[in-house]
């Protein structure tokens, strides 16, 4: 299913970025059903030779969680599915093919949260503000945040922000952990595409397993993660791609590391 409220642009010079934007911003760019499955479609079938990808929202809001207005009646196992289909398609975007950054500003509030905190990098501006007004609205959430959101903050932190409403400005949120980067206001895009680009040049394999084995191995005893982490950087450095990076190194020809000015 494809909403015109979604959008796919590609950016650089090889095209190897795609711009994904949500487009309602009358609605302060809500997720309707529609949207959630476009989503799912979307990062099920990105476009040959894209090689990250930044997320972003059109207006002065990111995302105001679930469309409210389709919150009808539903019986549990009805909630059951809706709530599976969140799940559905946030997974697509994490475990895709490709890391996916967002570009934060305004309301990053309910499942717009939880679809920020599926992305792999979040760069906000100082213009945003998180909030779970789920807690106040009568549910729960049921995008995938109660899984993902403690992992980025912690389970007391998420607890507070549900139980009492609390808002978390941008500086505060980048603190705590909801965000890597705390970018002037109307900056996100553009620094989340910079970093695109660089994530984009990276070798495939090595993207990768940071998006698949990483949270897998944080999730595993040590004695299991120290298995997976042997096995994955064995596939990964056999790659011939790696091995020419790390000859380009030797040789002088590839860059050292530096610290940002
Ligand atoms: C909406 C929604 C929405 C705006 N569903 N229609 N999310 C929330 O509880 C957040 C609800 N939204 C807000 O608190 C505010 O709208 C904002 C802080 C995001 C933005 O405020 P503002 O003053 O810029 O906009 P507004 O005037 O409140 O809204 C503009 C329009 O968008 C208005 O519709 P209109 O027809 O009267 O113009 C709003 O009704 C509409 N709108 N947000 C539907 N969320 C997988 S489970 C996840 C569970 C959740 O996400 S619960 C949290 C839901």
């Amino acid at each position: 299913m494809n909403s015109d409220d979604l959008e796919l642009q590609r950016y650089g010079e090889e095209q190897e970025v795609a711009i994904v934007r949500l487009r309602r911003p009358a609605k302060r760019n809500a997720l309707n059903d529609g949207l959630v499955l476009s989503i799912r479609n979307l990062f099920e079938t990105l476009p040959e030779g894209v090689r990250a990808v930044v997320l972003d929202g059109e207006g002065d809001h990111f995302c105001a969680g679930l469309d409210l207005s389709e919150l009808k009646e539903r019986d549990a196992a009805q909630g059951l599915h809706h709530s599976r289909m969140w799940h559905a398609a946030l997974e697509r975007l994490q475990l895709g093919t490709v890391p996916v950054i967002a570009a934060l500003h305004g309301a990053v509030v309910g499942g717009g949260l939880e679809l920020a905190s599926a992305c792999h990098i979040r760069v906000a501006d100082e213009t945003t503000f998180y909030a779970l007004p789920e807690g106040t609205r009568g549910i729960f959430v049921g995008g995938g945040g109660s899984v993902r959101i403690p992992r980025l903050i912690g389970v007391a932190r998420m607890t507070d922000m549900m139980l009492t409403g609390r808002v978390y400005d941008a500086v505060e949120g980048e603190r705590i952990g909801l965000a890597q980067y705390l970018v002037p206001k109307g900056q996100a895009l553009s620094k989340a595409l910079e970093l695109a680009l660089k994530v984009a040049q990276n070798a495939p394999m090595t993207n990768y397993a940071l998006m698949h084995a990483l949270p897998r191995i944080a999730e595993q005893p040590a004695d299991q993660g120290y298995l997976t982490e042997a096995l994955i950087s064995a596939i990964a450095q056999s790659a011939p791609e790696a091995k020419a990076r790390v000859r380009a190194f030797l040789e002088g020809k590839a860059p050292k590391v530096q610290k940002t000015p």
